[in-house]
């Protein structure tokens, strides 16, 4: 049913200077719509992210000084949890009480976390043999949030090989080649795999999938459940997990792992949110899938992601001795909401893009391909909204909180296709701003880009083993698939390629090891003792954990540039 707009009855959500650029866009629509805008040639592509993409401000990286990736610069806010001391306290922790042994003990109860305890018991474990220890609640992830869709090449004009160079190009020919091998030629089974289980795709009338276009796809491919696809496919997973009785410990974070005398893997320490205890779980394999990094906004960001994703991961695994790969390189989804002020930073879904809609300026006009590879988007974005002095074309808007935004004209999409299909295909989209009175498919919104995804991570191996024996890691905790920037609708896949392929091999290693190992934290007291010869500031602790909003920041940003006057 179509939600009134509100803003017949009540105030003008857009101020009154929004609205007259709003009317600029609308002046130009009609000629807007059937022009063409050529994506941009590779030089030019080069010169954009030099120049405005944040991860080319030298500033906001720095050396790590301990670990495996020693010697490499990657953001400071993650080099700060990565050069700091445990959070646990050693007199409350007695590794000699082991609360639970099991084969498989899956950290993270996100989509990779539950995928692979689901194929852990089609390799013949014991549901009552796996644990999964998260963090919040199970599914709580950024597995869920994801909109817009998944690629997998299924259809006759596309093939795995077109997909692999798709993925290579928007990478930047960093990727590990396996890896995306592996992805590409598993997507297409991955997606029969969740038909049978029940996942419900758009498909067009006569029963085919409706597939459309991401940024920097060469072939539609993107296979979607409106705007909430992730939500769709973990549903179903969940309830998989669930009817299986594979056990859930949740609000469990794993606070480090722990170690034999070896530096294999043999279990972790949980710390229980609710009673403040630390429990000690055996495990003959581990599979890290604690996802990505977007809490510690970055260069002060606002994200897109839940609520942990903190990091944690990355931290237990690095200290552990698992190295990262592209850890020099953050994503940006060119649009995140910037405006209302309360849903700063939230997905806008690239979904938005591929039904039709153009990246607007102030004056209505386009200034970019609708559906640039994603770090090439978000560059143009910004260059859009820079002041001259900086290098820019001060074409932005200002919002009433100082944030600068361009349009993302979203009339476009049932001027193109006939009306109502943005509120059928956009559900959640068009919910999201008719709750602030916003008609999305009557008027444009304000977007700018927005922390989004952590495009590196341990390395992985195809079946998802780390450098450390008896470790593993699937989803966005793992590096090497998307080299320096992942395209549209490939993280939902690595979640389900990878998650999958962890849960076989860690049930394979689990059938193949007749014992628990012994548990020790040795090789935290190691990275201790090396934090220690790099002098670093004893009060700095990690993992996060949970991300701090007391004080000054908001969503990631400083009240003072939210700061109206
Ligand atoms: O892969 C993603 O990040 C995704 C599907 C996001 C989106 O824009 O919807």
């Amino acid at each position: 049913m179509r939600v009134e707009r509100s803003n017949k009855n009540q105030e003008d959500p857009y101020l009154p200077r929004m609205r007259e650029s709003i009317e600029k866009v609308e002046a130009t629509r009609e000629e807007r719509i059937d022009q063409e805008v050529e994506p941009l040639d590779p030089k030019t592509r080069d010169k954009v992210l030099n120049e405005f993409h944040p991860d080319y401000i030298e500033s906001a990286f720095r050396e790590v000084n301990v670990g495996p990736n020693a010697g490499e610069m990657m953001p400071k806010e993650l080099v700060d949890l990565l050069e700091a001391y445990p959070k646990y306290d050693p007199s409350e922790v007695n590794l000699a009480k082991v609360e639970k042994e099991v084969d498989v003990l899956i950290i993270g109860g996100g989509g990779a976390g539950n995928i692979a305890a689901y194929w852990a018991v089609q390799e013949g474990l014991d549901p009552s043999d796996i644990l999964i220890a998260t963090k919040l609640r199970n599914g709580d992830s950024n597995s869920v949030m994801s909109q817009g869709g998944v690629q997998a090449a299924d259809r006759e004009e596309d093939s795995p090989v077109q997909h692999y160079l798709d993925i290579m190009g928007g990478g930047h020919y960093a990727n590990k080649p396996d890896l995306v091998e592996t992805l590409v030629r598993d997507a297409p089974k991955m997606i029969e795999w969740h038909e049978d289980l029940g996942v419900i795709y758009d498909k067009d009338g006569d029963g085919a999938m409706k597939e459309l276009h991401g940024g920097g796809t060469s072939r539609k491919r993107l296979h979607s459940a409106k705007d909430y696809t992730g939500l769709e496919i973990v549903r179903v997973v969940r309830d998989e997990v669930r009817n299986m009785a594979i056990p859930v410990k949740e609000f469990a974070p794993a606070v480090e792992l722990l170690t034999d005398a070896d530096g294999t893997v043999t279990g972790a320490l949980l710390f229980n949110m609710e009673t403040d205890k630390y429990s000690v779980v055996k495990a003959k394999s581990v599979i890290l899938a604690t996802g990505g990094f977007g809490r510690l906004h970055i260069q002060d960001f606002p994200t897109t992601n839940h609520y942990g994703a903190t990091a944690d991961g990355l931290i237990l695994g690095y200290r552990a001795g698992a190295n990262m790969l592209d850890m020099d390189t953050v994503q940006y989804h060119p649009t995140g909401a910037a405006y209302p002020q309360q849903i700063m930073g939230l997905l806008v879904t690239e979904k938005v893009r591929s039904s039709g809609a153009y990246p607007v300026n102030s004056e209505g006009e386009f200034f970019t391909f609708n559906l640039e590879p994603r770090d090439v988007e978000a560059s143009m974005l910004i260059r859009e909204c820079r002041d001259v002095e900086h290098g820019g074309r001060d074409n932005g808007v200002e919002t009433p909180g100082g944030i600068t935004g361009v349009w993302l004209d979203t009339p476009m999409i049932d001027m193109k296709h006939g009306e109502g299909t943005f509120e059928k295909n956009l559900e959640y989209i068009y919910r999201l701003y008719t709750r602030f009175g916003i008609d999305p498919t009557e008027d444009p919104i304000l977007v700018y880009p927005t922390l989004h995804y952590q495009n590196g991570g341990i390395e992985i191996d195809n079946d998802g083993h780390t450098a450390v024996e008896g470790l593993l890691a699937a989803g966005e905790v793992e590096g090497g698939v998307h080299g320096k920037n992942r395209l549209m609708g490939n993280s939902i896949m690595d979640y389900n390629v990878f998650g999958r392929r962890a849960g076989i091999a860690a049930a394979r290693r689990a059938k193949g090891e007749s014992e628990w190992g012994e548990v020790s934290l040795e090789h935290v007291e190691r990275y201790v003792d090396k934090l220690r010869e790099s002098d670093v500031d004893m009060q700095k602790r990690s993992p996060m954990l949970i991300p701090d909003y007391r004080g000054e920041r908001t969503q990631g940003r400083t009240l003072d540039l939210l700061d109206p006057s």
